[in-house]
């Protein structure tokens, strides 16, 4: 990735221009290491997509005016509440009784009118700028399917499927390349959320809904389901990598490729042909063409299984086929009930889809 690259070039840098301290070079290696499995968290306050920019300025916009509304309004009733307190030589006469004022009354109408409307005029502009935007030719098209509870991303002008992990390019200002995502549910309400990238959108069944993303900066962005869809819904993450143009078109070219086909891992290959993952799942160039769980192509070119329930390691995947509910209680993949020989056998043949 772009940033581990950047990274890694002014980490060798500094290393040779204190050659001799290579207690430095040590520190800038655990720096890149660090870097690497530690994503950018959803931060909506560290916004690094066009969408996601403005709705970052409208937000410090409504901020800064219902917060001088806060303080206004605030200093007023403590100022009351301290001038106006029961003091020791109070008589226990009624203070003055005054009803109605016609120029208060207008004031605290018309003032909070004028908000409101400042307020819906501000955010309205933003809404309509990124609803209405048009996108340029080089824009990338992926289609967004939430199923219970993982995603499936359908790239129609490459026609290949994946999985959880979305990849896209990063879009440079001078030749802008953002993402448009078409957004629909196989079964029920998802939403889309990946808060550095663009606000929510939902995933509704019988409806297409559309967002897009313009991310500025390359790097893993993480989000989540965010919208209640059953009891995995804790564990349905999403993952967004972007890519310097170059490392998405190798990306792309992997992923158009049919799966590898490893002698090696014959056996594996064998059960898992003959067991009921075909009905499920596609690995394309073989029998399995299910479309009711993720495309297991290029399962080795992601970093997590069960959408981001879990890392991407041969002992998760074993564990995964042995058991998901170890992972993800409630996964509507089933226990498929093998023997710890074809277990390992599948696993092994699952670890070489790269
Ligand atoms: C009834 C359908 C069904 C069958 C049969 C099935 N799976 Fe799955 N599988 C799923 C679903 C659904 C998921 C997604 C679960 C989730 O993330 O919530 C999944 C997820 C997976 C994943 C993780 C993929 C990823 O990228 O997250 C692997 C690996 C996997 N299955 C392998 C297998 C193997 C191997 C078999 C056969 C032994 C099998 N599956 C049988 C439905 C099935
Ligand atoms: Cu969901």
């Amino acid at each position: 990735m772009g940033e581990e690259h950047t990274l890694a070039l002014s980490c060798t840098r500094r290393g040779w221009l204190v050659a001799k301290q290579a207690l430095l070079v040590a520190v800038c290696e655990s720096t890149l290491r660090a870097a690497t499995p530690n994503p950018a968290p959803g931060n909506i306050f560290a916004p690094a997509s066009t969408p996601a920019d403005s709705i970052y300025h409208l937000s410090l916009f409504v901020l800064a005016v219902t917060g001088a509304i806060f303080v206004v309004v605030f200093s007023l009733l403590v100022y009351a509440v301290l001038k106006f307190r029961r003091r020791a030589d109070d008589d226990s006469s009624e203070p003055p009784q005054i009803y109605g004022s016609n120029q208060v009354e207008l004031a605290w109408t018309v003032i909070p009118v004028v908000i409101v409307v400042v307020l819906f005029l501000a955010a309205a502009r933003v809404i309509h700028a990124i609803e209405d935007a048009k996108l340029p030719p080089g824009t990338v098209e992926v289609t967004a399917i939430g199923h219970q509870f993982w995603w499936a991303f359908q790239y129609p002008r490459q026609g290949f499927i994946t999985a959880n992990e979305l990849h896209v390019p990063v879009s440079d200002p001078k030749n802008p390349t953002p993402t448009h995502i078409t957004l629909m549910s196989a079964d029920t309400n998802h939403s889309f959320w990946v808060p550095k990238l663009a606000g929510k959108t939902d995933l509704i069944p019988n409806r297409v809904n559309n967002m897009w993303i313009e991310p500025h900066e390359t790097g893993v962005y993480l989000g989540q389901c965010a919208q209640y869809c059953g009891t995995q819904h804790a564990k349905m993450l999403l993952r967004v990598i972007v890519e310097t143009p170059e490392d998405f078109e190798k990306w792309l070219a992997n992923q158009k490729r049919p799966a590898m086909d490893v002698v090696s891992v014959a056996e594996g290959r064998r059960v898992f042909e003959t067991t009921a993952c075909v009905d499920c799942h596609t690995v394309a160039g073989t029998n399995a063409r299910g479309k009711f769980g993720p495309d297991l192509t290029h399962l080795m070119t992601r970093a997590t299984i069960a959408s981001g329930a879990a890392t991407n390691t041969q002992e998760n995947l074993r564990l995964w086929i042995k058991e998901p509910d170890a992972i993800k209680p409630g996964s509507l993949m089933p226990a498929m009930q093998l023997s710890e020989q074809e277990i390992d056998a599948v696993t092994a043949y699952l670890m070489t889809l790269h």
